[in-house]
């Protein structure tokens, strides 16, 4: 890591050195970012740490994603980008299997591939093996330890005891499935913890809320859930507050937006776990213009969290993590 660092720190010295003025149209690369969905705050605020990164080395950030985070919406938004024949990709695949083909395309047409967030396949790029190793990284979270985190914070907040379910996206996102894995393997270690069946709700808090109404009326003592993403988390929050629940049934959140920082003060989410994705996104293009500048690069970056709650969400150190919008 700190090699790339190194790496990255002399290219980006070097694009300052020419002036970004210095590099002509003809050399100025072209970076696509294409998100899950683009009006999430969590892709907002990576878009902002890409364009940081394309100002620092004089490329151009091409930000492009479908409205709502569906493969066959997103599909067509890559073929777009495929035939305006960008120098790199950086995707956050909406999902581990279906979008595997539809990127094999933009390799073939000689496209370097680096995915952001989530991955295809098994996320181990590279190696050789498998129809989903040609990606040449990816860059994200530890999300199987952000489900650890999450599910020792909920059974701090119930007393190591009591049911709890997972308000989760749909099977095959990468990140989601290893929000959940995490989560569930962590609480094997809390005998008296219950974990219910998970709820999908299709990225639709409405349908979150909803879901959480019912598990509760099925089980009058539900005392925690944990929300595996920006919309599981908000929309189980507000399922909380619909059912009068709120401080007596526990919420620990995945992401931050900024609604995040009433919901805290109010006591209505114990936790939240906020991703890194500005860094995601600077990491991104930077790699992404190392590979282009003939350097090698790591076939996995890991990024940060910053664990919110009501002691800490005023000290500007933490809240710089809450996404922008
Ligand atoms: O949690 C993020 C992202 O990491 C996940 O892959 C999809 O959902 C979010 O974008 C939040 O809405």
């Amino acid at each position: 890591m700190r090699k790339l660092l190194t790496a990255l720190a002399a290219l980006a010295v070097a694009a300052t050195a020419f002036g970004i003025e210095g590099v002509s149209a003809q050399e100025k690369k072209t970076i696509a970012l294409i998100p899950g969905l683009t009006t999430d705050g969590f892709y907002i605020t990576m878009r902002r740490g890409a364009e940081a990164a394309a100002r620092a080395v004089g490329a151009e950030l091409v930000f492009q994603g479908a409205p709502e985070f569906n493969p066959v919406l997103q599909v067509p938004v890559l073929d777009a980008i495929i035939a305006r024949k960008p120098d790199a990709i950086l995707i956050a695949p909406t999902d581990k299997t279906q979008l595997i083909q539809p990127l094999k395309k933009a390799a073939d047409a000689g496209i370097p591939v680096i995915t952001v967030d989530t991955f295809i396949g098994t996320g181990q790029y590279q190696t050789g093996a498998g129809e989903a190793d040609f990606p040449l990284a990816y860059i994200a979270s530890d999300n199987v330890l952000g489900g650890r985190i999450a599910a020792r914070a909920l059974a701090k907040a119930i007393g190591e005891k009591g049911k709890v379910y997972v308000s989760n996206v749909k099977p095959g996102i990468s990140t989601t499935d290893q929000r959940e894995e995490g989560f569930k393997d962590e609480m094997k270690n809390f005998p008296n913890i219950e974990v219910l069946e998970t709820q999908f709700n299709d990225n639709d808090a409405n349908k979150a809320a909803s879901q959480l109404q019912s598990v509760f009326a099925r089980n009058p003592d539900l005392v925690g859930v944990f929300g595996a993403n920006l919309f599981s988390a908000l929309g189980a929050a507000n399922g909380v507050q619909q059912a009068g629940q709120s401080g007596t049934i526990k919420v620990v959140a995945f992401d931050a937006p900024p609604s995040i920082v009433d919901n805290i003060k109010t006591g209505l989410v114990d936790i939240a776990i906020a991703q890194h994705p500005s860094e995601i996104g600077y990491f991104g293009v930077m790699a992404a213009f190392a590979h282009l500048n003939g350097q090698s690069i790591p076939t996995s970056i890991g990024t940060g969290f910053t664990v919110m709650d009501k002691d800490n969400i005023a000290d500007p150190a933490v809240a710089q993590f809450i996404y922008n919008e």
